[in-house]
């Protein structure tokens, strides 16, 4: 049996990373996004020898939309049948008063949680429709379902996900394809080191004091989504670690 193909987008780190292992060690083939050739090559290698699949790195950014069409389309027609989509690249950048915000800031994180989420899927949504089926899956946040003091403007892009989400489940309703949210609350990954600029110590602090979730975490409730029965769809899911009631209350010991 020919196996399936799942396409992550920042695969090459934290969830996206993750998620590649845990569909590579059951079978899928991958077609893996991110910016970070070297690391992206690197993956594709160490997962295609460990676990006999065939990877795909697809090195572009997503903001650029151009990049992003060609990058599909020019994917052999094997390769167009994409089974799972996960729109999972994001990023926060900077974290403080709406009033303090920088535009840079502000344009990365709309132009890569929003635009770039977007652009991907207008590209792979045709295809699924010609194929009859497919699952997308959006990686949301629990910064998009409440906002937080300091979060506007990451708190506003992840509620766009949330937004487009749904819409995705109702426009795509006529076609059966499968439209999943996931939304996490705290997990330690390279996420707060690229919110707080590459500051390392501010990025640990942030997962001091509780035990944070792991990307694995979020990899295996994105495995199991993507792996329930084809007349079952998880709509929306928010996740938390066990120290983390939302984005506001947290049980730390220190
Ligand atoms: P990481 O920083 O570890 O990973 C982010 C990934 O996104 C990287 O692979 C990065 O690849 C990719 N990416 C970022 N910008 C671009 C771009 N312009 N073009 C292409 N790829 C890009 O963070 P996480 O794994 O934690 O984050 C993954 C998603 O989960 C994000 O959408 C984030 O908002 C969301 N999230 C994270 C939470 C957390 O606490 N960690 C909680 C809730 C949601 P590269 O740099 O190589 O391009
Ligand atoms: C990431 C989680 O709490 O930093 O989406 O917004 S949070």
């Amino acid at each position: 049996m020919t196996k399936k193909i799942v396409l992550i987008s920042g695969a090459t780190s934290g969830f996206g990373k993750a998620t590649a292992e845990i569909f590579a060690k059951n079978n899928y083939n991958l077609i893996l996004t991110g910016r970070r050739e070297d690391r992206l090559r690197k993956i594709a290698k160490d997962l295609s020898e460990q676990y006999n699949v065939e990877v795909l790195s697809l090195c572009f950014d997503i903001r650029d939309q151009k990049a992003v069409e060609k990058s599909i389309l020019s994917l052999d027609t094997s390769w167009k049948k994409i089974d799972v989509l996960v729109n999972n690249a994001g990023l926060a950048s900077g974290l403080g008063l709406i009033q303090d915000g920088e535009i840079d800031d502000w344009e990365k994180m709309i132009d890569t949680n929003i635009k770039g989420l977007l652009y991907l899927s207008k590209v792979i949504m045709p295809i699924m429709i010609a194929n009859k089926s497919g699952h997308i899956i959006n990686i949301g946040s629990t910064a998009g379902k409440e906002v937080y003091l300091n979060g506007n403007v990451y708190c506003a892009t992840k509620h766009a996900v949330d937004a487009i989400s749904k819409s995705m489940r109702i426009d795509l309703l006529q076609h059966g394809i499968k439209v999943t949210q996931i939304c996490p609350g705290a997990a330690e990954t390279e996420f707060s080191e690229v919110r707080f600029h590459g500051d390392k110590e501010k990025a640990k602090n942030v997962y001091k004091g509780y035990q944070p979730m792991t990307a694995e975490d979020i990899a295996s409730l994105i495995y199991f989504a993507a792996t329930l029965p084809p007349h079952l769809c998880i709509n929306d899911l928010v996740v938390t670690s066990l120290a983390q009631a939302n984005s506001f209350y947290f049980n730390k010991n220190s």
